[in-house]
C-alpha cells in the first residue's frame, strides 16, 4: 500500500495540532458559523457519537468519556450457541498441528471492555475544528476448559485480562454547509497504533497445562496498523427537536507487524434529540455496523478456541440506544456538559462463533474554553 498517503496527512495533523500555540483567539465571541446550538444541551450529538460537531475559531474542547461493553454468550450468524455445541460441533482450524484437537475444547463465556477516550477539540477557523483523542482500555474474558480431545466434561474455568492504552486518533472536521437549519460537516480521520498487540496471557488448556500465550484478537488493545477513518456528518433543527447522521469508515491502509489487519468497518447512525430546556436534551439513536472478518493471521495466536480464528471476527450489528445530555449553564459548573448513552441490540449477526454484545453505556464528560 502507499506509505505516503498517512504519513501526509499525519504530518499536517501534527502541524495542525501546533498550530494553536501560535493562535490568540481565547474566549472568542460566537460567530455566525459558531452558532447558538453549541450552547444548548443537544448542541451536542449523543455521547456516543463522535466527530458531531464543530467549534467556532479559537475555541477549545476536553473531553473525558467511559464506556463500557458487555458481551455473553456465543453466536454465529443470528443463532445463538451453547457452549456444548460448540465443543462437540465446531471444528479447530488448528487441528493437524502439534496438540491440536479436532474441535474446539474452549469456549469465551463473559467479555468486559471498559474505554476511558481523553479527547480535545480546537477550533482552527471557524470552518475547520482538529480533533485528537486516546484511549486507556481494559478487557477481561472468562473461559471454560473442557477436557482432553473430546466430550462435553469441563475441566475448570480460566479468565485472562489486558489494559494499556488503546490506539490514537487525529483528525479534522471540516465544514461544508453550516448555516441554517441543515448542517454539513466532513470528518477526516487517522488512527495511530499507539495499542499493544503483543498482549500475553496465562490459559487453562484441555490437557490441564496453564501456559502463558499470545493472547487471540479480541484481547488485543490496538489494531496495528495505521487506520483512514474517513466520514460525513449531518445535523438538523427545528424548534425543540434536533436530529443528525453520521457515516463513518475505518480502512486499515496496511497489515500490522504480525501479519494481520482487522477488518474494515463501516458505521452508519441516526438520532433524533428533543430539548426539555436549553440544558436539557433526551435523544434515541439507532446504531448500524458492518466489520469484516481479519485478514491474514498472526501466527502466534492458535489454539481451540473460537477468539484465536481470525474468521470469527467481524459481522453486522444493529443497536438501538437511548441517551441524555445536560449542559450546566449558569453558576461555576456552567459550560460544563455531561452525557449518558446506553444501548441494547436489535440485530446481531455474526461471522461466528463469536460472543455477541449485550449492552453498552458511554458516561461523558466534556467542557469548551
Ligand atoms: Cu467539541
Amino acid at each position: 500500500m502507499n506509505r505516503l498517503v498517512p504519513g501526509t496527512i499525519f504530518a499536517i495533523a501534527s502541524l495542525s495540532l501546533l498550530a494553536p500555540c501560535a493562535a490568540a483567539h481565547p474566549g472568542a465571541a460566537p460567530t455566525a458559523q459558531h452558532p447558538k446550538h453549541n450552547h444548548t444541551a443537544s448542541g451536542h450529538a449523543p455521547i456516543g457519537v463522535m466527530g458531531d460537531h464543530l467549534h467556532g475559531q479559537g475555541e477549545w474542547m476536553v473531553s473525558y468519556r467511559f464506556m463500557r461493553m458487555e458481551m455473553a454468550g456465543s453466536r454465529d450468524g443470528t443463532d445463538t450457541l451453547s457452549a456444548d455445541n460448540i465443543v462437540t460441533s465446531v471444528p479447530n482450524r488448528f487441528f493437524g498441528a502439534p496438540m491440536q484437537p479436532p474441535t474446539l475444547r474452549v469456549v469465551p463465556e463473559e467479555m468486559t471492555m471498559d474505554m476511558h477516550m481523553v479527547g480535545l477539540m480546537y477550533g482552527l477557523t471557524d470552518r475547520v475544528t482538529l480533533t485528537a483523542m486516546t484511549s486507556f482500555v481494559t478487557k477481561d474474558m472468562d473461559h471454560v476448559t473442557f477436557q482432553g480431545p473430546a466430550g462435553t466434561t469441563e475441566l475448570g474455568s480460566f479468565t485472562t485480562e489486558t489494559s494499556g492504552f488503546g490506539d490514537t486518533t487525529l483528525g479534522a472536521l471540516i465544514g461544508v454547509d453550516m448555516d441554517g437549519a441543515h448542517r454539513w460537516h466532513l470528518n477526516l480521520g487517522i488512527s495511530l497504533p499507539t495499542g499493544s498487540i503483543d498482549e500475553t496471557g496465562t490459559i487453562l488448556t484441555p490437557m490441564n497445562t496453564r501456559p502463558t500465550v499470545r493472547l487471540p484478537y479480541a484481547m488485543q488493545l490496538g489494531s496495528g496498523t495505521i487506520d483512514l477513518k474517513p466520514g460525513v456528518t449531518y445535523l438538523g433543527r427545528a424548534g425543540d427537536w434536533s436530529w443528525g447522521a453520521q457515516a463513518l469508515g475505518t480502512i486499515r491502509l496496511d497489515e500490522n507487524d504480525e501479519g494481520y489487519a482487522l477488518g474494515d468497518r463501516f458505521e452508519g447512525t441516526a438520532w433524533l434529540a428533543y430539548d426539555f430546556s436549553r440544558s436539557l436534551s433526551v435523544s434515541t439513536r439507532l446504531k448500524a455496523v458492518s466489520q469484516g472478518q481479519i485478514d491474514g493471521i498472526d501466527p502466534l495466536i492458535a489454539g481451540p478456541v473460537q477468539t484465536a480464528d481470525p474468521d470469527n471476527y467481524g459481522g453486522e450489528t444493529a443497536e438501538l440506544l437511548f441517551g441524555a445530555n445536560y449542559l450546566f449553564t449558569d453558576g461555576p459548573l456552567a459550560k460544563n456538559r455531561l452525557a449518558i448513552e446506553a444501548g441494547l441490540p436489535l440485530h446481531r449477526d455474526l461471522n461466528g462463533p463469536q460472543l455477541e454484545t449485550d449492552w453498552t453505556l458511554t458516561l461523558g464528560w466534556q467542557r469548551a474554553f
